[in-house]
C-alpha cells in the first residue's frame, strides 16, 4: 500500500461537477488508506481568501479533506499559483499542514523534493514578475483587506484576460526551465522531484545522474476524454504514476 500520495492541479470549481465528484471519490478510495497525502497546488481554480471558507462548495471540499485526516492520513498542502492565498483558517478547518516549497521528504532513503512547479517556469518572465508581486506579504495584506466580492471580481478579470495572453505565448516558455530544475536538485540533494503545474504529465530521467523528475497531470473529468491521475510512493521508495482508474502508467 502507498506510503504517500501526490496530486495537483485538480482546479476544483462548481462549474466542473464531474471533476469535483471524481476528486472526492478519489479521496475516499485512495487517500484514506495512505499514510500521507500531499496536495501540490492548484487544487482550487482559485482561492480568494479564507473568508470564502463558508461558501457551500468550499465546505464540501474542506469537509472531505477533513475526513481524510480524521481517518488517520496526514495531509499536506503546497500552494499553487491559483490557491496561494490559502491561510491558517483553511488549513485548520481542512485538517492539513501548509508546507513551504521546496519540501524535502525521505522515504526508504530516497530523497524526494516537492513543489508546485510555477516558480521553475522562469522563461515566462511576465509571469515571474506577477508571481513576485502577488507573493509579497504586504501586497497580500492589502488585497485581502478588500471585500471578498471585489477580490473575486479582480481574479475573474485576470482569468478572462489571461486566456487571451496564453494563446500568444509559445509552448516552450510555459514549461519548466532546465536550469531552474537543476537548481532544485542541487539545493535539495534530491533523488526525485515531484511537481505539477505544467499539465505535461511525464517521467523525466537524467541518465547520467539517475535523478528523476515526475510531473503530475491536471484533472478535467468534465472533458472528453476525462483527464487526471496521481503519483504514489510505496514503503520501498518506489514511485508509480497512476491514471484516473488507478491503472499504473
Ligand atoms: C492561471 C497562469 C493566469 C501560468 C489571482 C489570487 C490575486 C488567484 C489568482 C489569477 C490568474 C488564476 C487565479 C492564470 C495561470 C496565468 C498567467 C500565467 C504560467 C489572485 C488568486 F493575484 F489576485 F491575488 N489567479 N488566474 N499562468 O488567469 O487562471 O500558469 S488565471
Ligand atoms: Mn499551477
Amino acid at each position: 500500500e502507498a506510503v504517500a500520495l501526490f496530486v495537483s492541479d485538480v482546479h476544483l470549481q462548481p462549474g466542473l461537477p464531474k471533476t469535483t465528484a471524481a476528486f472526492l471519490d478519489w479521496l475516499q478510495r485512495h487517500a484514506r488508506s495512505a499514510r500521507q497525502l500531499y496536495l501540490l497546488g492548484d487544487m482550487f481554480e482559485y482561492w480568494a481568501g479564507d473568508d470564502d471558507l463558508f461558501d457551500p462548495y468550499h465546505q464540501r471540499i474542506i469537509g472531505a479533506l477533513k475526513e481524510v485526516s480524521v481517518a488517520g492520513t496526514e495531509v499536506f498542502w503546497i500552494a499553487g499559483n491559483r490557491d496561494f492565498l490559502v491561510g491558517p483558517e483553511f488549513a485548520k478547518t481542512a485538517g492539513l499542514s501548509v508546507l513551504p516549497e521546496p519540501h524535502l521528504l525521505t522515504i526508504a532513503g530516497k530523497r524526494i523534493a516537492l513543489l508546485h512547479g510555477d516558480a521553475q517556469c522562469t522563461d515566462d518572465t511576465a509571469y515571474m514578475a506577477f508571481r513576485e508581486q502577488v507573493r509579497n506579504p504586504a501586497w497580500q495584506q492589502e488585497f485581502l483587506a478588500m471585500p471578498l466580492q471585489k477580490r473575486k471580481a479582480i481574479i475573474n478579470g485576470m482569468r478572462s484576460g489571461s486566456k487571451e495572453a496564453a494563446r500568444m505565448k509559445p509552448a516552450q516558455i510555459m514549461d519548466v526551465n532546465p536550469q531552474a530544475v537543476r537548481s532544485v536538485f542541487d539545493a535539495t540533494g534530491a533523488d526525485y522531484l515531484i511537481h505539477g503545474h505544467t499539465h505535461r504529465p511525464a517521467r523525466h530521467e537524467a541518465k547520467a545522474t539517475g535523478e528523476v523528475r515526475y510531473v503530475l497531470p491536471d484533472w478535467d473529468c468534465d472533458a472528453s476524454p476525462p483527464r487526471g491521475g496521481w503519483i504514489a510512493v510505496d514503503g520501498a521508495g518506489t514511485v508509480s504514476r497512476h491514471d484516473l482508474d488507478g491503472k499504473r502508467l
